[in-house]
């Protein structure tokens, strides 16, 4: 008989080797706002300090622009930065900070025209063909922010110019990182971080002066709507696991909008995104009786300030229109491909039809391959089929059209008092900051306005650094206590795995995909996941809270057979603590402020008058009390 410790590699559970790194700016992530902090402090930092960046993944794919992405959709352009916080907090049903929106828009052209110099093809307009931005070209808008690229190579692209500019040998792949460490003199101060090799058996020990935590959104926290053979297909980056907000919330940084999530409409089963097909092929959704659902809802969003602000209504009211159909029985919804296709072809000649029919694949082929590998096993051509869209299980994000994150410092020049405290985008924990899907309040940057998030973080982090430069972590707990922490998974399987016929049944431990499977499931059915359409209320949470607490007692007892299962057991953890902060914050906001979104059944109005403020929670470490607070909302743009 083969025992399970020598077919299950649990041998790794012993003796790994513990890498202690001193640095000083400490980047954690590997994705868009990751690769613009790095480029950033490569300029400001090199030859000066030590910089060390850290993904859990290989940086040239990793994160959600792995796979590329057709559009970038936040190019300003022509328009002003005061338009942008117009539509951002049009979108955001109104709780937005100004100050941190406006950063993003006066500085994130330059991004883009970087990206464009390093080797991003992005669409010019007739005549401009071959002419960069930098030199006044004009780009193919699909919208008034967005932009289109052929960007199958954005991720690589951008993270070649990460590497350019730390180095490579400063750079380490496929590193976990667990938790962060205070520093153990200095109260509400960063000193380092712990993670494990998901390739080796070796433990990571980081300690830093300051560090960016820019792990990205939380992706599997609820019940998904694939299933069997589709699951693991998921919109947003299935690797991102709620760790920047997990990992922020138990050092005690303070954190916004948690009960904010996006729930995106997606095309079904394959999640390929919409915008391209609103947007730029100008296409229209109908419901199944052939209806023009947003005209015939328009007045369905006249009661929801601050209606008006943008001339596109929010992204959970076009959810909101959509919804009312489904829930009464007029799906499916067609996303009317063959007639927008028609439409453009009217005046194009044979070459041009063909070149269009290309773009209707390049979208998804850019960003969503599997939905380009649905079409063609499903039979589809966008110019003669139409194909369904359907509102997606909830997904967490600072960047796209949603909102949750931390409560961070903003910029000296626009943030009224009490929002800025030194140093821009730095949470409220002295020395940690973040960026990206990490900074609450603020949505709609999307990868150019997360890449500019970490630029300028990563400005005021080399700032930081400077200003405390005699500053040296103290951390006391051993290697080894920490080390038996990260693979304490290893040990409950080590420990049991013979007690049954079948590793993967057992009475004293839990799987991490079992584990996965119950959080989802607690959380679709008592916080507003797609088996209750989105509706929630105080009695549901109630229960849904009891279970929860019930699973994190358990979770103690995930076991992992291999480095595989131990990532899945730590993304677990992360994506657990995620779920508890949103459930807390939708709890708190006793008000439905995102209809489309999430609906609370007990109180389905919004309530402007009481709850036109931002919801914040903080983790108080040393006690493990949650306090949730209201933060009056201040608008620095006349709206
Ligand atoms: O079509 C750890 N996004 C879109 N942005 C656009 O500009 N245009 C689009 O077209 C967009 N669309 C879109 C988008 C995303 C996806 C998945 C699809 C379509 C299918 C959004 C942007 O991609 C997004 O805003 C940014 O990427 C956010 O940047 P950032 O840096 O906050 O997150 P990241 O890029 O996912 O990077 C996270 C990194 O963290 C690593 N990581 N490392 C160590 N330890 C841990 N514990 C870690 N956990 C995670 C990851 O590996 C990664 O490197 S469309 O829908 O509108
Ligand atoms: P999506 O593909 O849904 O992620 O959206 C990409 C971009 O297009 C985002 O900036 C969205 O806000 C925008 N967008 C998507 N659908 C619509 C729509 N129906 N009307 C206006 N803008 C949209």
């Amino acid at each position: 008989m083969v025992k399970p410790t020598e077919n299950y590699h649990a041998d790794f559970a012993k003796n790994p080797v513990i890498e202690e790194i001193e640095t000083d700016i400490l980047l954690i992530g590997g994705g868009m706002a990751s690769c613009g902090a790095a480029v950033e402090v490569g300029r400001w930092a090199k030859g000066k300090y030590r910089v060390t960046l850290v993904d859990k993944a290989a940086l040239d794919r990793s994160g959600a622009v792995a796979q590329g992405l057709s559009a970038i959709n936040t190019y300003l352009g022509d328009n002003t930065p005061e338009d942008y916080v117009k539509m951002v907090a049009n979108d955001l049903m109104g709780i937005t900070r100004d100050d941190l929106v406006y950063d993003i828009g006066r500085h994130v052209d330059s991004s883009v025209k970087l990206f464009e110099e390093w080797g991003l093809p992005i669409w010019k307009q007739k005549g401009d063909e071959g002419k960069s931005l930098r030199d006044g070209g004009k780009p193919v808008r699909s919208g008034k922010w967005q932009i289109m690229i052929h960007g199958e190579s954005y991720k690589p692209i951008v993270a070649e110019a990460a590497k350019n500019a730390l180095g490579i040998d400063n750079i380490i792949e496929r590193c976990f990182i667990v938790k962060l460490l205070l520093d153990e003199k200095d109260e509400n101060r960063i000193a380092g971080a712990v993670g494990f090799s998901v390739r080796e058996n070796k433990i990571y020990i980081f300690r830093c002066k300051v560090m960016l935590l820019a792990a990205g959104g939380a992706v599997n926290i609820f019940r998904p709507r694939s299933t069997g053979e589709g699951m693991g297909r998921t919109w947003y980056a299935v690797w991102n696991a709620g760790s920047t907000y997990s990992m922020l919330s138990q050092v005690g940084a303070e954190l916004t909008t948690m009960e904010n999530r996006f729930v995106p409409a997606r095309f079904k089963d394959g999640y390929g995104p919409v915008g391209a097909w609103f947007l730029l092929f100008k296409s229209k959704a109908v419901n199944g009786l052939g209806e023009d659902y947003s005209a015939k809802n328009k007045d369905l969003l006249a009661q929801y300030p601050p209606y008006g602000l943008a001339p596109v209504p929010a992204t959970c009211l076009r959810n909101h229109q959509m919804m009312k159909e489904l829930r009464e029985g007029r799906g499916p919804i067609f996303m009317d491909t063959p007639t927008a296709m028609k439409e453009l072809a009217k005046n194009m000649d044979k070459r041009e039809i063909k070149a269009l029919e290309s773009e209707a694949w390049e979208d998804f082929l850019d960003m969503t391959i599997g939905q380009a590998n649905l079409w063609a096993g499903m039979n589809i051509r966008p110019e003669e089929t139409r194909s369904e869209l359907l509102p997606t299980e909830p997904y967490f994000l600072g960047s796209h059209a949603g909102a949750c994150g931390a409560w961070v410092s903003g910029p000296e020049d626009l943030s009224p008092e009490g929002w800025s405290w030194g140093y821009n985008r730095m949470t409220t924990v002295q020395g940690l900051f973040t960026a990206g899907d990490g900074v609450g309040a603020s949505g709609h940057k999307f990868s150019s306005g997360s890449f500019t998030e970490g630029r300028i973080a990563a400005k005021a982090m080399v700032k930081f650094v400077r200003d405390h430069i005699d500053f040296t972590p103290t951390i006391t707990t051993s290697k080894e206590e920490l080390a038996a922490e990260i693979y304490k998974p290893f040990q409950n399987y080590l420990d049991h795995s013979e007690y049954s016929t079948d590793p993967s049944v057992n009475p004293n431990y839990i799987k991490p995909k079992m584990m996965m499977f119950r959080l989802n499931k607690l959380m679709d059915e008592y916080v507003g996941g797609t088996s209750t359409y989105y509706n929630t209320s105080e009695p549901m949470m109630d229960e849904g809270l009891k279970l929860l607490l019930m699973l994190k007692e358990d979770s103690e007892k995930m076991a992992a057979k291999d480095l595989h299962e131990l990532l899945r057991a730590w993304e677990n953890y992360h994506r657990i603590w995620m779920a508890e902060t949103h459930l807390r914050h939708v709890y708190f906001r006793k008000e439905t402020r995102y209809p489309g979104f999430y609906y609370r059944s007990d109180y389905p109005e919004l309530d402007e008058e009481n709850w036109k403020v931002f919801v914040n929670s903080r983790f108080d470490p040393a006690t493990g009390e949650w306090e949730m607070k209201k933060i009056p909302h201040i608008d620095l743009i006349e709206k």
